[in-house]
């Protein structure tokens, strides 16, 4: 199956109302579609994206620069292509938009891969599973007032999520601690609560507000320090009884290797646009199992639910709806699970129409 055509388009995908976290202020995500067309007609899709747009034309351009690799290349080849582009970024180096780019043409071969043999990927793969723990991740933001923060939990509860995630940091700590007593309180003692600290604390500040929410019976704390200090990381992990995630805001196997070195998470979550694709996330998560730490895939809910249909150690994956428009297909959610779909490749396509309507050519 040969690759004939690299089609690039930019979009913007606007929220509702501005969010921030620790360290982001938030308004629309920009995102990168690619279409690799093939002499078979199949197209195999993909996205990549920025926050608030910025960069967005650099991403694209990282995107093009690549496409000598890829076009009247066969599909199947993912593993040459994937070496020829990385052995090619040396210069730029192996992180950053230099590796979304390859992430976004890695993801697309395989979408094309299993088009071609109409199968889901996760059955490519080896599935494990039909459905996967999920989490509501797209709210309990820090520009929240609690109040919002309950109305939206019980809206959660009421759309079928089981478990949801909120943003702690940089407030007073004990503003963060009323904010996870009271959406404690609200949803009761069944309802799984995490919390993501965003890099915005010192080791010491965070061992002692994990300390304070004990009570609150987190199911984890997340990016507690900035994210190269794995050291501080590891002090947290081990003066706290909560478990600890981490690895959006690292890059490839080699990122994920020093993490884990560290013992600085009990639960890795590599993100596929920083990971490099479903390629690199498949031995990630085998690097992971090496050392009996389980991965739970940040943000990409839709694109990740293959490596969650096909590897044991996936516990959960990240609801984030921020890229539902953009595609035809919607994700099933009950009783805190997600169906991981059937449907040949990713089993996600991109809704023309809505492409259009967010186009930014
Ligand atoms: C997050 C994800 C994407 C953008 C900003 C913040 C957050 C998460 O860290 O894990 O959902
Ligand atoms: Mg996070």
């Amino acid at each position: 199956m040969k690759i004939t055509g690299f089609k690039t388009t930019p979009v913007v995908v606007p929220f509702d109302k501005p969010i921030t976290t620790a360290i982001h202020d938030m308004r629309s995500v920009g995102c990168v579609l690619l279409e690799l067309e093939t002499d078979q007609g199949l197209i195999g899709e993909s996205y990549i994206f920025t926050l608030n747009a910025v960069r967005l034309k650099a991403l694209q351009e990282m995107l093009l620069g690549f496409e000598d690799h890829v076009l009247n290349r066969n599909a199947h080849h993912i593993g040459a292509i994937w070496q020829s582009i990385w052995n090619e970024m040396n210069p730029i180096g192996h992180k950053g938009f230099s590796i979304a780019a390859l992430a976004a043409i890695d993801t697309a071969c395989w979408d094309l891969v299993g088009k071609s043999a109409e199968q889901p990927l996760h059955h490519l793969f080896g599935a494990c599973r039909d459905s996967i723990k999920t989490y509501a991740s797209g709210g309990l933001w820090l520009s929240q007032s609690i109040d919002e923060c309950v109305t939206q939990a019980e809206g959660f509860i009421e759309s079928g999520f089981r478990s949801m995630k909120v943003r702690l940091g940089k407030l007073k700590m004990r503003d963060d601690i009323e904010r996870v007593a009271v959406i404690r309180d609200a949803i009761g003692p069944d309802i799984e609560l995490l919390a993501d600290i965003n890099q915005g604390m010192r080791a010491k500040q965070a061992i002692r507000l994990g300390r304070a929410l004990e009570p609150y019976n987190l199911a984890w704390i997340e990016e507690p320090v900035v994210y190269h200090d794995l050291e501080g990381c590891s002090d947290v992990r081990r003066a706290l009884d909560t478990p600890i995630a981490a690895g959006e805001t690292e890059y490839t196997r080699y990122g994920m290797r020093d993490i884990l070195n560290a013992r600085a998470v009990d639960v890795l979550m590599p993100d596929l646009q920083r990971i490099g694709g479903l390629s690199e996330m498949r031995r990630v998560a085998a690097l992971s199992a090496s050392f009996d730490v389980p991965i739970s895939t940040h943000i990409f809910t839709e694109h990740s639910l293959s490596i969650a249909g096909s590897e044991p150690g996936c516990i959960s994956v990240e609801h984030m709806p921020w890229y539902a428009p953009l595609f035809n297909e919607s994700l099933d959610i009950k009783d805190g699970m997600i169906s991981i779909p059937n449907r040949p490749g990713t089993g996600f396509s991109f809704d023309q129409q809505s492409i259009k309507h967010f186009s930014l050519n």
